[in-house]
């Protein structure tokens, strides 16, 4: 096993499309060897993982595929990681219009996969994190994950990628307000997809307000408007991403926040591996009958005995 991952992992150095496919599975599945593969990676890989987040239908995989089209014309190698995605087959039929399907699924330079982590054991983003770190051994310029979130999910990409790019709809007008915290706080860029709506505007204005009052001075987040499906402002969207990961390569506190960001996750779900519901439902179900039984002596005792 040892000699395989050791084999594997110079493959996926490589750029072995099957090789990568393999490592990403392993990671998946926590399939033997998985740990020695995450042990071996080295941190001094290029790609850059960008994430797409926003609410689900914002149009993130159809952006997607935009900046793909875009960056593809610039000869980039380019790995597509979809979250959950609404279908297996969104990227083949979104991509089709633009690129033939026989091209596409043999095109060298692009490795798409979608993961169907959710739920997993640790949750979404540890599994993740170290699935994005196997794909950037590999020698691709550009790193995309799509994840659907809004709140939680999208804090935990914010760890994930060099840079978050979140994606709101006219639709999601009302919702700004909501959204304040949270996403204020993890966008690099924000995109107003379907900017092809009438409402649209608004939205970007509340946008661009929001993103002056949280900049206090400093630099203010972009604001871009898109049309995914026709392909209008995506190159401004690519040119402003490329942009911001310069400026982010000079900043050596915000890397440290983001590895650390990544590091609580992974540690997280290392310190959750030992407890499963299951089991605690089993122990609870015990414990609960006792008459003097106390739910915060019962975490107490079970977290002494359970998790090491
Ligand atoms: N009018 C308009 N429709 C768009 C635009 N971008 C995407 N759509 C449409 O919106 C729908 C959802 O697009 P997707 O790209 O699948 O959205 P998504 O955010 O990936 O969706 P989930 O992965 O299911 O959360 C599709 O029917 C797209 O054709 C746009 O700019 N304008
Ligand atoms: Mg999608």
């Amino acid at each position: 096993m040892q000699h395989n991952i050791t084999q594997l992992h110079e493959q996926i150095k490589a750029g072995d499309f099957r090789a990568i496919a393999r490592g990403v599975t392993i990671v998946e599945n926590s399939l033997p060897g998985y740990e020695r593969l995450l042990l071996s990676l080295h941190e001094t890989r290029h790609a850059r993982v960008i994430g797409i987040t926003g609410p689900p239908g914002a149009g993130k995989s159809t952006l997607v595929s935009a900046l793909l089209h875009h960056w593809l014309k610039e000869n980039k190698k380019i790995a597509v990681l979809a979250v959950d995605p609404s279908s297996p087959f969104n990227y083949g039929a979104l991509l089709g219009d633009r690129i033939r399907m026989s091209e596409y699924y043999t095109n060298p330079n692009i490795f798409i996969r979608s993961l169907a982590t959710r739920g997993a054991l640790g949750g979404l983003s540890s599994k993740i994190i170290e699935i994005a770190d196997v794909v950037r051994e590999a020698p691709f310029d550009i790193i995309l994950v799509e994840t659907v979130g809004v709140g939680q999910s999208e804090v935990e990409i914010a760890g994930l990628a060099d840079c978050t790019v979140v994606t709101l709809v006219p639709e999601a007008g009302d919702e700004v307000q909501t959204l304040k915290a949270g996403v204020m706080e993890i966008a690099d860029i924000f995109v107003v997809n379907k900017a092809d709506r009438a409402d649209a505007e608004g939205l970007y204005r509340n946008l661009r307000i929001l993103a002056h009052e949280k900049a206090n001075g400093q630099s203010e987040t972009p604001v871009l408007k898109t049309v995914a499906t026709s392909g209008a402002g995506i190159e401004e969207l690519a040119s402003e991403i490329v942009k911001f990961l310069h400026t982010q390569k000079t900043q050596p506190a915000k890397r440290l926040h983001l590895m650390t960001e990544k590091c609580w996750q992974l540690i997280t779900a290392q310190r959750m591996k030992s407890i499963d519901h299951s089991s605690l439902k089993a122990e609870l179900a015990t414990a609960i009958k006792k008459n003097d039984f106390n739910l915060y002596a019962f975490t107490k005792d079970f977290l002494s005995h359970f998790v090491k």
